[in-house]
């Protein structure tokens, strides 16, 4: 039998605390290194979230297994069984250099299907959250279904990167969509980015390339609100890979597909 009303309880128990760590560590010097080049960047704090998360989980959870961004958890191959995907500070980068623009992300998975996601907008003290089935919520307040939008009205996010020349995707694809769109932002948190969908302050975000962690939640959440997951392809995500990633409106989503990325 899984707990999920006792696991919810927890997660969000956690979370908060882990939020008050990471507000309090604004105040010290942060030790910050680079990992695969000089702009992905981790500080103590990601590292000590994730050891904090999966302390609390292995007491409490000793069966579930753990894929953690800072390599902490499990190492973790496919979707069996419980698993917790976990991302203590998605946008870094903002949290080094502005102390604002970054989440908490939390994904809970069985068997492949999500059951519960979290993304914790520490600063602002927003805790985007979703059962499945049960619908999603902006701290207490429900989140509605996302109406249908024209693409000529929409507010969409990228990452300006991928109006540059990059490796994995034709970026000339891209300027006609930008320009035929209301407007075009960008936050530096894909899961903050996927909250913004779900919580319809954005109508699409898309992206050349996310780590599981860095979805996992946000895929629970537009999914509860009816918003379309996929990937540039319009495929689904696999949640223990890394891909492209499209979420946004259901019609606009098929529209964007089939006039600009197809
Ligand atoms: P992070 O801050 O947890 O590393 C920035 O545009 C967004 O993309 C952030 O959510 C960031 O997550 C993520 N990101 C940055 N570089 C990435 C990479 N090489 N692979 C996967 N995700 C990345
Ligand atoms: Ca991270």
């Amino acid at each position: 039998m899984i707990m999920w009303d006792e696991m919810d309880k927890c997660v969000k128990e956690w979370i908060e605390e882990a939020g008050e760590r990471i507000k309090k560590s604004f105040l010290k010097q942060l030790t910050i290194e680079t990992k695969s080049n000089r702009n992905d960047l981790v500080t103590d704090m990601d590292k000590e979230t994730e050891q904090f998360f999966i302390k609390n989980i292995n007491e409490k959870f000793p069966d579930h297994r753990i894929l953690g961004e800072e390599g902490f958890g499990d190492s973790v191959e496919d979707t069996k069984g419980v698993l917790w995907i976990i991302d203590p500070i998605d946008g870094t980068m903002n949290f080094v250099h502005q102390q604002r623009n970054f989440a908490i992300s939390i994904g809970i998975y069985e068997n492949g299907v999500g059951r519960l996601g979290y993304i914790y907008d520490v600063v602002h003290n927003e805790l985007y959250h979703a059962k499945k089935g049960e619908g999603a919520f902006m701290n207490d307040q429900k989140l509605p279904n996302l109406p249908s939008v024209a693409l000529e009205d929409a507010v969409i996010a990228l990452n300006a990167l991928w109006l540059t020349t990059n490796k994995h995707m034709d970026s000339s694809k891209l300027v006609p969509l930008v320009r035929d769109v209301r407007a075009a932002r960008s936050y530096g948190s894909a899961a903050l980015e996927m909250a913004y969908v779900a919580a319809g302050r954005l109508d699409a975000y898309l992206t050349m390339r996310l780590a599981p962690w860095d979805f996992a939640a946000g895929k629970i959440l537009i999914e509860e609100v009816g918003g379309v997951v996929t990937n540039l392809k319009g495929e689904s995500l696999d949640v223990v890979r890394k891909d492209s990633v499209f979420v946004g409106k259901p019609t606009l989503h098929q529209d964007i597909l089939q006039r600009y990325l197809t």
